[in-house]
């Protein structure tokens, strides 16, 4: 076993999988407004290193809209008020290093593959709804049995898209870390509706 240490920032949250076993998440919660913590984790694992994560886009419901009803999105005012009611956007970044030597050993970009099971809303004319969860659709699938596995055939996943730091809006958190060149921030094509993302890497000893 080898020690490591992975970086993550996620806009909003991450639960990171290695070789199947859980070794960290977001420590903020997703229901924590405005979530735009980095967090540090460190594990022991052994190469080759199957690297799983799942990712979320904060939505208050499966209309995939966050803000419903709020004011300037910081409290209630009623089921007709939709000024800050809005589709909110998505984004991760991560790095993994060996902690002795320091080497980087993963890091996410267009190689890693990603697979959506909560995608909304669909119609993203219902943003102003005043009843988005009868308005909006909303694709929800399962998670893939054996996802988080070595041997799960993860071919006929997407390869995630490549953002920069203002496509992102990345602020906060991400700025506490520093990033290898490497470690570029992605999500799927679509940084509004697809809300919660499957992503899947592999990395082997350097
Ligand atoms: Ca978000
Ligand atoms: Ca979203």
């Amino acid at each position: 076993m080898i020690g490591f240490k992975a970086e993550v920032w996620a806009d909003n949250w991450f639960a990171l999988y290695v070789n199947g076993e859980l070794v960290g998440e977001d420590s903020e919660p997703i229901t924590k407004m405005r979530s735009f913590n980095a967090d540090t984790i460190t594990f022991r694992a052994t190469y080759p290193l199957t690297i799983a994560v799942v990712t979320k886009d904060f939505i208050e419901n499966d209309s995939g809209l966050e803000y419903i009803g709020s004011l300037f999105g910081l409290f209630k005012v009623g089921p007709w008020f939709t000024l800050t009611q809005q589709i909110g956007d998505g984004g991760f970044i991560a790095q993994i290093r060996e902690s002795e030597t320091g080497e980087l050993v993963a890091a996410t970009s267009s190689d890693w593959r990603g697979y959506v099971v909560h995608k909304a809303p669909l119609n993203p004319d219902c943003e102003k709804s005043r009843r988005p969860l009868d308005e909006c659709v909303s694709r929800i699938l399962d998670e893939p049995e054996g996802w988080r596995m070595a041997g799960f055939d993860d071919s006929n996943w997407v390869r995630a898209t490549e953002y920069d730091k203002e496509e992102i809006g990345a602020r906060f958190g991400y700025n506490d870390i520093k990033w290898g060149p490497a470690a570029k921030l992605i999500w799927t094509n679509d940084i509004d509706a697809d809300n919660t993302i499957l992503w899947r890497s592999q990395a082997s000893n350097p």
